[in-house]
């Protein structure tokens, strides 16, 4: 058993794994290289050979002890058959959802159109070291659903006053694209993906009242999947605030990533029975390294007694120095 899936399924506490969210990406120069020669983003995402490059790019540079498929949430729409752009400095832009189309979508073209992400995982599981993990990820359903009926104005409003969240339709859409991740999960696993992250990022933005339909229940479907088919999941419901204890008592995962916004102090006290992950805010890796390493020693000192895996409370930001997080991984490798 290699570190990570000790500290998920045995809740080993003897060490602190680390990887990072968005450790393959944008604030490396090698794979700033790499994107400035195939400006089509999903096409690089279909390219199993630089997929799999891109993914082995921080394990080569850093001692980490797990590697993220490189991939995007968004591969799921793409697969249903929706158009994905991701235009610079705009996001992603989707083509608009025909969803009678979309729910008539069968299991064999869907896997299909995405057989080259699992060929990348393939590739990668051949060259990475046995004693790291293989993260493969989904996005939830209500994170993919905001950007499928493109409701997402900007990073705080949400443009939902046409969006009838009772419609049978779309009941019918989050029951489909549930089922299409559990199938997408199956096959990162074949694949070689030891590990699945449920990325929740927008749980935040969901009014309060439906919560549980589109957040929980989903994310519990998703869970009771991945522990049938006997692969450890890790779920991010970002921005749901102290409600992270309920999600956990719902949705039982095997791991919650905490966001930025939750006192570590109060997780351990409230999350209880479960892995914690991640927490400090990427953007401290900006600052200087004198707070910098204050917070990382704040991290693991406070889940120095829990089954604690080192991340951040989001993604790495692009603007990160690679030297800086080179220096964090090291301090947490020291600690103790
Ligand atoms: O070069 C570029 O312009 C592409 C930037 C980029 C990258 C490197 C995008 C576009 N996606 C990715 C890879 C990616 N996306 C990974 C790879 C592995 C790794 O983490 O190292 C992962 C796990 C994701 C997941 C993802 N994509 C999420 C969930 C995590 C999060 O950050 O909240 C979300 C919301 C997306 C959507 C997405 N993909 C890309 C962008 C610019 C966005 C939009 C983000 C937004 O709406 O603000």
């Amino acid at each position: 058993m290699n570190k990570l899936t000790k500290c998920l399924i045995n809740k080993d506490k003897s060490c602190v794994p680390v990887w990072f969210m968005r450790q393959a990406g944008r604030y490396l120069p090698e794979f700033q290289k790499i994107r400035s020669q195939n400006p089509d983003f999903i096409k690089l995402c279909l390219n199993s050979e630089l997929s799999a490059e891109i993914t082995l790019q921080p394990i080569k540079r850093y001692d980490l002890d797990a590697a993220i498929i490189f991939s995007d949430i968004l591969m799921l729409p793409f697969g249903l058959g929706q158009e994905v752009k991701f235009e610079k400095n705009l996001g992603p832009k989707l083509s608009k959802i025909e969803i009678n189309k979309l729910l008539d979508v069968k299991e064999n073209k869907f896997i299909n159109k995405l057989d080259q992400v699992y060929k990348a995982i393939e590739k990668t599981r051949k060259e990475l070291d046995k004693s790291k993990s293989l993260i493969g990820f989904v996005g939830a359903p209500w994170t993919l659903l905001i950007y499928m009926f493109d409701l997402k104005k900007n990073k705080k409003d949400l443009n939902i006053v046409n969006f009838n969240f009772n419609k049978d339709e779309v009941k019918s859409l989050l029951q489909k694209i549930t089922e299409f991740l559990c199938i997408h999960i199956k096959k990162q696993k074949e694949a070689g993906a030891d590990i699945i992250q449920i990325f929740d990022s927008w749980a935040g933005l969901l009014p309060e009242e439906h919560l549980k339909q589109f957040c929980y229940a989903p994310n519990y479907e998703i869970v009771k999947f991945c522990r049938k088919i006997n692969i450890p999941s890790i779920c991010f419901p970002k921005g749901i605030g102290y409600r992270y204890k309920e999600f956990m008592e719902i949705v039982k995962p095997d791991c919650l990533n905490i966001d930025s916004d939750i006192n570590p102090n109060w997780a351990k006290e409230n999350l209880n029975n479960v892995c914690l992950q991640g927490g400090m805010d990427p953007k401290l890796l900006l600052n200087n390294e004198g707070k910098l390493f204050d917070e990382v020693d704040k991290y693991l000192n406070i889940f120095n007694n829990r089954a604690y895996i080192f991340n951040l409370g989001h993604g790495l930001l692009p603007e990160t120095n690679p030297e800086v997080l080179k220096s964090v991984i090291e301090k947490v490798r020291s600690y103790k």
